[in-house]
């Protein structure tokens, strides 16, 4: 463990250098157009923008173990977000097309910090749509992607420049492979072989029941395949988005709670409004420091923020 006076002398540094640095000024120029263009679109596709939920009694119980982070408030427990999805389930009964810019909290493993895409301090433009089909979201994603690689290339020419960044445009719609498709061409650990070895982006989608968290909609005509999906950037960069369709009659959750032997009583909220009548509906969640680092053509996601939260590591 490091000492706070260790600590000091060497983050001083670091952050002295890298925010002194050229690329740190580019980054966050990318980082203002991206959200802007992004907040633009939504706007004139008649979505409604929701604040951020800092801290709630339910958040994303999500698929891999992270650390849970627990606050005591006036008695009450309540957890740091991990993701804003029952939120965003929630909110569709106040308008029918709503985002976010949702900051996230997840204490992921140490190793994550190797990957070069994983802060457990992120920012992610999570959106639902109310009556959609996983294929109407994507169908928005693919035009909003497209939209924002020609803004960026056509605003940010000098910044793509001096970063020596080739920024595609891919074409709509993009190719899409199925999870079990992936995993025989690749391998169990396929995500970085398919990002690789594709230079456009590329859905994965019918994701397994048991590789993904229970509120994302099993497939009436394929049971234990979900009608999900995630975006994969080309060229390495990796996973940009993770969405799909949502189970929202009480029974389908409970049913599926119970599947993933999670404990209902801890989504006793959801699922009091969820016999009240939830909407059925899709959305996605697109990680905003993973969009900049790919658009800047960055090796590791810590130099597309200014203030980078590492996994192990003590940062300002
Ligand atoms: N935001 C994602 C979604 O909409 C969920 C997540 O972040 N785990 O599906």
């Amino acid at each position: 463990m490091i000492t706070i006076n260790e600590f000091t002398e060497k983050a001083s540094e670091y952050y002295y250098t890298r925010l002194s640095s050229k690329n740190m000024g580019i980054a966050l120029k990318v980082h203002t157009y991206a959200r802007r263009y992004l907040g633009n679109f939504l706007f004139e596709e008649n979505f409604i923008e929701i604040p951020p939920v800092i801290l709630s009694p339910i958040t994303d119980p999500l698929n891999h173990p992270t650390l849970d982070p627990v606050l005591s408030c006036y008695g009450h427990q309540y957890q740091l977000t991990k993701s804003m999805i029952f939120h965003k389930q929630l909110a569709l009964l106040a308008n029918s097309k709503i985002f976010c810019f949702s900051p996230n909290l997840r204490f992921e493993c140490e190793e994550k910090a190797d990957s070069g895409r994983h802060l457990f301090e992120f920012t992610q433009l999570d959106l639902e749509v109310k009556d959609a089909t996983r294929e109407d979201v994507m169908g928005l994603m693919e035009r909003m992607h497209v939209g924002l690689m020609q803004y960026c290339n056509e605003h940010l020419q000098n910044e793509l420049k001096e970063l020596g960044r080739n920024l595609k445009t891919p074409r709509a719609p993009f190719k899409k492979i199925s999870y079990l498709d992936a995993e025989a061409q690749y391998g169990s650990d396929f995500e970085d072989a398919l990002s690789i070895d594709n230079d456009e982006p590329i859905w994965l989608i019918d994701i397994p029941l048991d590789a993904r968290e229970f509120y994302d909609k099993e497939d009436p005509e394929q049971p234990g395949i979900l009608l999900d999906m995630d975006l994969i950037y080309p060229e390495g960069f990796g996973e940009a988005l993770s969405g799909g369709e949502r189970e929202y009659s009480h029974d389908r959750i409970v049913d599926r709670i119970n599947k993933k032997k999670q404990d209902v009583e801890d989504y006793s909220i959801l699922l009091e409004m969820a016999s009240r009548g939830l909407v059925p509906s899709a959305g996605f969640g697109i990680g905003i420091e993973r969009l900049v680092r790919y658009i800047c053509g960055f090796k590791r996601i810590e130099d597309a923020a200014p203030f980078p939260k590492v996994p192990g590591r003590l940062c300002i």
